[in-house]
């Protein structure tokens, strides 16, 4: 299986860079991301060098977001603060079959918001504060808002997500799907839609990544109409990690 390495081959800069990298750069946020006593304006205050990582129908950016020393303090107050979801919320429903996940769940976001998948529909509970410091974070990062955050827990590398996409119809699909690791460095593998199974059409080649405590994914559209991804099954790792995958819901008025 193909490896990408990030820190040599497929690396290029981004098409964002200029904007991403321009330090101090605005970013009007939305009126209803805005907590009280917060600017209406964020700022670009740390550019990041972003690496690019394309193949076909496959957009995505990578960078590291936070230092070490932030994201283990972003990782123990996690630990502190996410209530992860028990009973019904805690499964999943495949070709009618209800499944328990092999991980655990939380769905955090703007009041009011649902965000349904496999089977199953998520009520968004309020934001945190570490959970609003890291959904600012990526909106500084990527001048892009966020209005809900599905956060997903590995105990360790037996925990594990099967290959799916990020394509359900109340997703704003003109937004990336942001995607931020903390703790244990875990791989993360994109299967071309037309090369899976055993009746595949073509031959492409998965992509294939290693995402790092504090590093930032994004999956730029369209990468999630033709690429699955999944985080398989890794024995050797034993340590937990905390995955927040930060995405924009329509609301009715853009639906
Ligand atoms: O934990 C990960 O990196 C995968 C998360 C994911 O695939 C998802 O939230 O859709």
């Amino acid at each position: 299986m193909e490896r990408v390495l990030l820190r040599g081959l497929n690396k290029r800069p981004s098409a964002n860079d200029a904007l991403r990298r321009s330090p101090r750069k605005k970013v009007k946020l939305e009126e209803d991301e805005r907590t009280e006593g917060e600017d209406i304006v964020g700022e670009f205050s740390h550019p990041i060098p972003w690496q690019k990582i394309e193949a076909e129908g496959l957009d995505c950016d990578y960078a590291l977001l936070f230092s070490r020393k932030e994201a283990d303090d972003l990782f123990k107050q996690l630990e502190e603060e996410v209530v992860y979801s028990t009973g019904e919320e805690a499964k999943v429903q495949v070709f009618g079959k209800v499944y328990n996940i092999p991980r655990k769940q939380a769905t955090y976001g703007d009041a009011g918001l649902t965000y349904t998948y496999s089977g199953v529909r998520r009520s968004a509970c309020p934001w945190t504060p570490t959970l609003r410091y890291i959904r600012d974070a990526v909106t500084k990062a990527t001048a892009q808002t966020f209005n809900f955050v599905l956060i997903n827990r590995y105990k360790d590398g037996q925990d594990h997500m099967g290959e799916h996409r990020d394509d359900e119809k109340e997703l704003d699909s003109s937004c990336p799907i942001a995607s931020v690791s903390l703790g244990a460095a875990r791989d993360f593998v994109f299967r071309h839609r037309d090369s899976r199974g055993k009746q595949n059409r073509r031959q492409i080649e998965p992509v294939k990544l290693e995402l790092t405590h504090g590093s930032l994914l994004l999956m730029n559209p369209p990468t999630n109409t033709f690429w699955y991804h999944s985080l398989p099954v890794r024995k050797r790792v034993i340590t937990p990690r905390i995955n927040l995958t930060f995405r924009r819901i329509q609301t009715d008025s853009k639906k």
